[in-house]
């Protein structure tokens, strides 16, 4: 059967490169967007809409003989803090709405996790894959429930759903929205710019990073593999490098830009704090031969050339 690929959240940071690296995969005609934002840039199939809106889903996977999801769509820690009540409507009524259709229609899923689903009472270095899961955020809270809901899902349904534990993503083609680890992509901006940061969080907090290439591989390696390989139906934890506010700064500043960083903390210090410094993802090696490729330095190379072609095409 040919894959028609639904891919929600798709005009989001990770969805807008995951969705032209599955049309180079699977062909032009195979993805199709759903997202409530207005689609100003995407040229194939979209769907606007809210994935809380299940008779929608439902209508978007009959229409368009859809056969996997990637479900991108999710409010992140810092937004979840100023709305709760939204937060677990998405990313957990949302999900329920995904993995039902997924159930009935017999399509395979992606869904991300998070580091959020750790917290302060988490062993902080090298994380382990099975941890104490007590999470101080109700992002935290929902991707927790979330990984419970998946595996739910797998055991009673056979639904072949699939996920990984994603940790800050850096990225640069669009901006990220409402995330703890969102620092790590606005000091390229003001880097390139001005040569002056301000750091909502404080200069030695460590916590996991990965470049988006990174993040868009390990996406499409898991949902590639045959599923006897998926040992973890929660969410696998990937790693690929941890860093500071100030060791991200040193790596930009080697690549001959002028950085000036001050610090302010705000709420998204303690969100931080709760979070691993680094993460153990053994199993996910073991099981799909997950291996990343970007390291700090060449993801400091990657996000300041992007950056400064953004910047340039804006002026
Ligand atoms: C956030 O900071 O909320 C996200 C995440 C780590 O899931 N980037």
């Amino acid at each position: 059967m040919k894959k028609k690929i639904l891919v929600t959240g798709g005009l989001g940071q990770v969805g807008s490169e995951l969705v032209p690296a599955l049309e180079k995969k699977y062909g032009k005609n195979s993805v199709i967007i759903l997202d409530k934002k207005e689609n100003l840039v995407y040229k194939g199939l979209y769907v606007k809409g809210d994935v809380v809106n299940k008779k929608l889903i439902e209508d978007t996977v009959k229409k368009y003989k859809i056969t996997e999801i990637y479900h991108l769509a999710s409010l992140l820690s810092v937004t979840g803090e100023q709305n709760p009540e939204l937060a677990w409507s998405v990313n957990i009524e949302g999900l329920r709405n995904i993995l039902e259709c997924a159930r009935i229609y017999n399509l395979k899923v992606f869904w991300p996790s998070s580091i959020a689903v750790f917290g302060m009472t988490t062993p902080q270095d090298e994380t382990p894959q099975k941890t104490i899961l007590e999470p101080t955020t109700i992002y935290g809270v929902t991707k927790v429930s979330g990984e419970l809901l998946c595996q739910y899902y797998f055991k009673k349904y056979k639904v072949d759903v699939r996920s990984v534990r994603y940790p800050g993503i850096i990225s640069w083609k669009t901006l990220p929205g409402g995330g703890t680890t969102d620092y790590a992509i606005d000091i390229f901006w003001h880097a390139l710019s001005t040569g002056n940061y301000t750091c909502f969080l404080n200069k030695n907090t460590a916590l996991p990073m990965m470049y988006i290439d990174d993040a868009i591989k390990a996406t499409i390696d898991i949902m590639g593999v045959d599923a006897k390989k998926i040992t973890i139906r929660t969410s696998y934890n990937i790693s690929s490098f941890s860093c500071t506010p100030e060791l991200l700064a040193t790596a930009i500043r080697k690549q001959n830009i002028p950085l000036k960083m001050k610090h302010a903390t705000d709420i998204r210090q303690s969100i931080a704090d709760s979070w691993p410094n680094s993460i153990d993802d053994r199993q996910a090696k073991k099981d799909w031969k997950w291996k990343p490729v970007f390291d700090i330095k060449k993801t400091v190379k990657e996000m300041l050339s992007g950056v400064t072609k953004m910047q340039s095409n804006k002026n």
